[in-house]
C-alpha cells in the first residue's frame, strides 16, 4: 500500500496503472465514503458518476453540472491520501470543455480522469441499448487535447470504450481502443454489460497489453478475480457498491424508526457517535486548540468506574454489571453517558470488570480491569490513567445525576472538585453505610451572603454529626488536578497501596498533600444504585 504523503497522488495512480500486480479501485461518492474506502485499505478510489449523481439525488445523465461534480471530488480528495480516478463521463462537452476539466482536476488534487466515447449528455451504460457513440476522430482529439493541457506529467487519462455495450462488436471495440491509445490515452477501460466475462477476456487477449486495461465487473460479478489476473488486467473498478450498501442500510434504519417511533432497536446497529467524530479526525481540533487557543478550557474527558458487579442486586446482576441495569428502557450507564455528553464531554472511557463484555453503550471507550474482584477503585482508575489528563471528570458507573452536576464541576476553577449532597448525610440509616461522607471547611448554607469557597477536609466513614454531606461519586479534575492525581496513583503503586485503595483515599491524600479539593454542594438531583430500593427510587426520579 502506498499512503506515503511525499509521493504525489498522480504518481501513485500512474504506478498502480502500470505495475504488473492487479490493482483495485473502490467506489466513493463523497468525502465520507472516500475516507471509508481508504481506511478499508484500498489503494485508489473510483469517483463514480452514477454514485455521485445518485448521492446528490439526480440522474446519471449529466444533470449535475461539471462544477458541482468538481465540488464533490474536491471534498473526496481533501479527505484522503490515495489517488482518485474520476469518472468524467464524456468530458462534459467538446475537446475544449475537457481541457478545462483536466486543468481543474489537477488543481483539485485528482489523480486521473476516465472519459467514455459517448455523446453529451450521456446516460448510464446499463440503462439503454444502442446509445450513440462519439466519432472516433472527435473522441481521439478530445483525448489529445486533455493530454496536451495537463500540467502534471503523471496525470492519467483513461479512455473508455463503449462499443461492446452499444452492440458494435469486438472489431469496433479494438479499433477504437487502438485509436485512443495512439491519441495518448494512458489506459483503456473496456466496458461490458454481459453477465459473463467472455467478451472482456476475448478483448484482453486480442489487445495483448498494448496499454493497461481497466475493467468494471458490475454485471459479470460472478467471474473469479483470478481470471482477470491471469488475463493481465491492470485495474479492477468496484463501481457502485458503497452507494448501494449505504442505500440499503439507510432504508432499513429509516423504516424501523418510522414504524417503531423509537431508537431503541436501532441504536445498537448504527455506527457509534464517537466513530462519527473519529472519521473526520475531530480529536485533532483539541490538539490544535492547545497550540492556538492557550486560554481555552480544553475538551474535557471522563473516566467512569464501572468494574463492580453490585452484589446486593443479586439476580439483577447475574448477567451484567449494575451499570448496565435497565432504567426505564435505557441502561444506567447510557443515561450517565448522555449526561456527560450534554455537559460537552465526548471523550469517555469506561473501566469495566465484572461481565465487561456486556457493557455495550455507544460513544465510549471500554477499558477493563480483569482483577476487578480483588482490587479497588483506584486500581480501576489506574487502568485508564493515560486518559486522566487535561480536564477530566471521574465518576462511579452506578450513579445517575442530572446534567447540571457535571457542568458545575467543570466550571469550578479548583484543581479538584467534588459534588457533595448536603441533604443526605444525616438521613436515617444512610450515613452509617456510606464511605463517602465529607467533612468540609463550611457546612452548606442557604444564606446568599455566606461567601467563599468550601473545601474538603476529610472524606470517608464519618460519624454523622461530623459530616456536612455525602460525595455523590462524581469529581472533576483540571489539567493540573489530573496531573496531581496521576502522580498520587504512581506514589501509591510504588508504596504497594494502590490495589486496595478507594477514591476517598485519593482525595484524602491530595488534601494531605496541600491540594485544594473544592466542594460543590448540591441538594438531591442524583441517585446511586446499591440495592433494589435505590433502583426503585431512581426509576421514580425519571
Ligand atoms: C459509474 O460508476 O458511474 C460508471 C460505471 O460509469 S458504470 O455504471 O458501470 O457505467
Ligand atoms: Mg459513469
Amino acid at each position: 500500500m502506498n499512503h506515503n504523503p511525499s509521493v504525489s497522488k498522480t504518481r501513485k495512480f500512474r504506478d498502480l496503472l502500470l505495475r504488473k500486480e492487479l490493482a483495485f479501485l473502490m467506489e466513493a461518492h463523497d468525502g465520507l465514503s472516500a475516507r471509508i474506502v481508504e481506511k478499508a485499505g484500498f489503494e485508489g478510489i473510483w469517483g463514480s458518476g452514477l454514485s455521485i449523481s445518485t448521492a446528490l439525488g439526480v440522474r446519471d445523465r449529466n444533470e449535475a453540472s461539471w462544477t458541482q461534480v468538481l465540488e464533490v471530488v474536491e471534498f473526496m480528495a481533501e479527505s484522503t491520501s490515495i489517488p482518485i480516478l474520476l469518472d468524467g463521463d464524456t468530458g462534459y462537452g467538446d475537446f475544449n470543455n475537457f481541457r478545462r476539466l483536466v486543468t481543474k482536476l489537477i488543481q483539485r488534487g485528482i489523480a486521473a480522469v476516465c472519459i467514455e466515447d459517448k455523446v453529451f449528455p450521456k446516460t448510464n451504460s446499463f440503462i439503454e441499448n444502442k446509445q450513440p457513440l462519439a466519432e472516433i476522430a472527435e473522441f481521439a482529439g478530445k483525448i489529445k487535447a486533455g493530454k496536451d493541457s495537463q500540467t502534471d506529467a503523471d496525470f492519467c487519462i483513461i479512455a473508455r470504450v463503449e462499443a461492446l455495450i452499444a452492440g458494435h462488436g469486438m472489431a469496433e471495440a479494438l479499433k477504437r481502443a487502438e485509436a485512443y491509445r495512439q491519441a495518448g490515452a494512458d489506459g483503456i477501460l473496456i466496458h461490458s454489460k454481459k453477465s459473463s466475462a467472455d467478451e472482456i477476456l476475448t478483448f484482453a487477449k486480442e489487445w495483448a497489453n498494448r496499454a493497461p486495461l481497466v475493467i468494471v465487473p458490475t454485471k459479470y460479478y460472478a467471474t473469479p478475480t483470478e481470471h482477470f489476473r491471469q488475463a493481465g488486467i491492470s485495474t479492477i473498478i468496484w463501481a457502485n457498491h458503497n452507494l448501494r450498501s449505504a442505500m440499503q442500510a439507510m432504508r432499513e434504519t429509516s423504516r424501523r424508526i418510522f414504524e417503531e417511533q423509537s431508537l431503541i432497536n436501532v441504536e445498537g446497529n448504527v455506527t457509534p457517535l464517537n466513530d462519527v467524530f473519529e472519521i473526520t479526525g475531530d480529536h485533532e481540533i483539541a490538539e490544535a486548540e492547545k497550540r492556538y487557543l492557550p486560554g481555552k478550557r480544553h475538551d474535557a474527558g471522563a473516566i467512569v468506574l464501572a468494574a463492580s458487579r453490585g452484589k446486593s442486586l443479586e439476580e439483577l446482576t447475574r448477567e451484567k454489571p449494575k451499570c448496565m441495569l435497565d432504567i426505564r428502557g435505557r441502561p444506567l450507564l447510557d443515561r450517565q453517558v448522555a449526561a456527560l455528553n450534554n455537559a460537552g464531554i465526548s471523550r469517555i472511557a469506561v473501566v469495566g470488570g465484572y461481565k465487561a463484555e456486556t457493557i455495550k453503550v455507544s460513544g465510549i471507550k471500554l477499558v477493563t480491569n480483569p482483577a476487578w474482584d480483588s482490587t479497588g477503585e483506584l486500581a480501576s482508575l489506574a487502568k485508564a490513567a493515560d486518559l486522566l489528563e487535561g480536564t477530566c471528570l471521574v465518576s462511579y458507573g452506578d450513579v445517575y445525576f442530572r446534567d447540571f452536576v457535571a457542568q458545575i464541576l467543570l466550571d469550578t476553577e479548583a484543581e479538584v472538585a467534588l459534588a457533595v449532597d448536603w441533604t443526605l448525610a444525616r438521613g436515617p440509616g444512610r450515613a452509617a453505610n456510606s464511605r463517602d461522607l465529607c467533612r468540609c471547611t463550611k457546612p452548606y448554607s442557604t444564606d446568599p451572603f455566606h461567601e467563599g469557597a468550601t473545601a474538603l477536609a476529610a472524606i470517608g466513614t464519618l460519624a454523622p454529626d461530623q459530616a456536612h454531606g455525602e460525595w455523590i461519586g462524581v469529581a472533576a479534575f483540571t489539567p493540573k488536578g489530573s496531573e496531581k492525581a496521576k502522580a498520587e496513583l504512581q506514589r501509591m503503586r510504588a508504596e504497594g497501596t494502590l490495589d486496595q485503595a478507594s477514591m476517598p483515599d485519593l482525595f484524602n491524600r491530595l488534601v494531605a498533600g496541600g491540594t485544594e479539593v473544592r466542594v460543590k454542594y448540591i441538594g438531591g438531583n442524583w441517585c446511586n444504585v446499591n440495592d433494589a430500593f435505590d433502583l426503585a427510587n431512581l426509576r421514580n426520579m425519571l
